[in-house]
């Protein structure tokens, strides 16, 4: 038995400042030692492949760190780490100085929910219950308890490579994918603190890659890259110690232009450590979450033609050239959240109701991003991922620096559907960085109300009389005006008209003089779009808003062509402009 450092009270979270001396016993340090031994043999691999000025380089840092294990003020005079032996007589550099890392060393275990350093206990992983957790697709989390019942557990999870072919975008933009269990982003792993996980990473013979895993949550160099390196027709399984509480981003780290080239192919995802007793929210208090969404963000680098075109690749192999040569720009072609374009709108919006907390787990491998839900806050943020520290309140635009993940906690105070993005807007409205959440409930007038609806800023009368031969019914409430000259024709033709950002998709627009005719049009785009008949803009137009839709009925008397267009400012001039061809009447 030995004693070990004195903990210097060093602590994330104000709640946890205090200084604890622990012991260590003899099972630990032998632990200890052979993982020292195991460090220093990866590292003796690694400088097989270096240059002897690189390798010596390397190794002086090798010793250093292994033998600094404590301070030796601190340390019993019989407690000298064996390993540092070793690795002095196979190099000439003096490391007599012990660095800073010194005075993290010995045990401590702060208050549940906060990490410090050095908090590793011995326990022993095989005396523990052993769970197995079922994986599921994003943006979903696999089931979890947010307050853990009885000690921590050994939880074991699965995760198999699937190289494919993935749409991403419009245009036919597809890239290999290259993914656990199939997805972009990868599965949420949900586990509390002092869990193990003992994850097994399944590379099939199927695939044509060498791939592994790097957990931004697991404690050991390469954050388990190492050891976890798979080709294809093999697997592992390796364990590690959730010390640290906070949500983490796990990513392939295969080696050299591998790595970013497998993260921004998709092979990224996320695991959240919840402290034993839940999340607690500024004042400390517990905090419950009704619904959880894991948004993985992907910046995506897809080669083109000389005319523009996406490029297909028969294997991810032959693709990566050219998706380097986009990488080195810095510029993504897509950013997207969870695999694709609109992946997270439309039929896929996020759900939840008025009154209810959401938490959203936002992660980027590879990039910063800046989440921001329009129309709604951040209750609590955790800055960077971490729930050691207590939680930020009441954020507007929120940061997520590459290479994390970060949890923010938002109670939907109003009805409606709000649009999600990275508040870069270039990314979320022109690269698809946007989801939406559909929220149910009541509306409530006195948050927001509009007191006057939109008009002219001259008061005139709609009813001059220069259109009056024009009718227009609302079919919908995103109508505005009603003037009630034409009935709808439930038999009127119908003119299907798509908005998306910053042109209408519809087939050849062509009525009969007299006709009425039903506009329906359908918002596909991320930003609100209307539409209206030029010369007939006091007749009112169809208003949609992302994901929204809605119609009219019209009558024109005359033949001609009519210009349909967009009266939002500056969308016409974007390409926001059909034509109508209205004929002679049928006889
Ligand atoms: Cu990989």
């Amino acid at each position: 038995m030995i004693t070990a450092c004195k903990e210097k009270p060093f602590s994330r979270n104000a709640r946890a400042k205090k200084r604890i001396v622990m012991t260590i016993n003899d099972r630990s340090e032998v632990s200890s030692t052979m993982a020292s031994a195991t460090r220093l043999a990866s590292l003796l691999n690694l400088l097989r492949k270096s240059t002897p000025l690189v390798a010596l380089f390397v190794l002086g840092i090798a010793i250093t760190v292994v033998q600094v294990g404590c301070s030796s003020s601190d340390r019993s005079p019989n407690a000298t780490a064996q390993p540092t032996v070793e690795l002095i007589r196979t190099a000439t550099i003096n490391t007599a100085t012990p660095s800073k890392s010194s005075q993290n060393s010995g045990l401590n275990q702060g208050n549940a929910g906060t990490w410090m350093p050095g908090s590793e206990d011995s326990t022993d992983p095989n005396d523990m219950q052993r769970v197995t957790q079922t994986l599921v697709a994003p943006p979903f989390l696999p089931e979890h308890e947010q307050v853990a019942t009885g000690a921590p557990k050994v939880v074991e999870v699965r995760l198999e490579v699937e190289e494919k072919v993935m749409e991403i975008g419009p245009d036919r933009a597809e890239i290999w994918g290259l993914t656990f269990n199939g997805t972009i982003p990868a599965p949420m792993i949900v586990v509390h603190q002092n869990d193990y996980i003992e994850l097994t990473l399944v590379n099939p013979l199927t695939n044509s890659l060498q791939h592994n895993i790097d957990l931004h949550a697991a404690t050991g160099a390469m954050g388990g890259g190492e050891l976890t390196l798979v080709n294809p027709g093999q697997e592992v399984t390796f364990r590690f110690k959730a010390v640290k509480p906070g949500v983490f981003v796990y990513h392939c780290a295969p080696g050299g232009p591998m790595i970013p080239f497998h993260v921004v192919s998709g092979m990224n995802g996320a695991i959240m450590v919840l402290p034993r007793e839940g999340l607690a929210d500024a004042q400390g208090n517990l905090v419950e979450y009704d619904m959880a969404y894991f948004v993985g963000e992907q910046d995506f680098y897809i080669p083109q033609d000389d005319e523009g075109n996406w490029m297909s690749y028969d294997t991810p192999a032959a693709g990566l050239g050219d998706m380097i040569d986009v990488m080195k720009t810095l510029t993504p072609t897509h950013v997207v959240f969870n695999g694709a374009v609109g992946a997270l709108t439309g039929e896929n919006a996020l759900k939840a109701e008025v009154g209810e907390k959401v938490l959203i787990i936002h992660a980027q491998a590879n990039r910063d991003s800046r989440p921001h839900l329009i129309g709604g806050h951040a209750d609590l943020v955790w800055q960077g991922g971490s729930f050691s520290d207590l939680p930020d309140t009441n954020y507007e635009t929120w940061f997520v620096p590459g290479g994390s993940a970060v949890a923010a906690l938002y109670e939907f105070r109003q009805p409606g559907v709000y649009a999600y993005v990275s508040h870069n807007l270039i990314e979320a409205i022109l690269l698809g960085a946007a989801a939406h959440f559909v929220i149910d409930g009541e509306w409530n007038d006195n948050l927001m109300t509009q007191t006057n609806a939109p008009a002219a800023i001259t008061a005139t009368s709609s009813d001059s009389g220069s259109a009056g031969s024009v009718g227009i019914v609302p079919v919908d409430g995103h109508t505005d005006h009603a003037h009630g000259s034409t009935t709808v024709d439930s038999g009127a033709e119908k003119l299907e008209i798509t908005a998306t950002e910053f042109k209408y998709e519809a087939a050849i627009l062509a009525v009969a003089a007299n006709d009425p005719f039903t506009i329906s049009l359908h918002n596909d785009g991320m930003v609100e779009h209307d539409i209206v008949i030029e010369g007939f803009e006091d007749e009112g137009g169809i208003h949609a808003g992302s994901g929204e839709g809605g119609e009219a009925t019209y009558t024109l008397p005359e033949p001609g062509e009519y210009k349909l267009y967009c009266t939002i400012p500056g969308h016409r001039d974007a390409g926001m402009e059909v034509t109508l061809t209205v004929s002679n009447e049928k006889s």
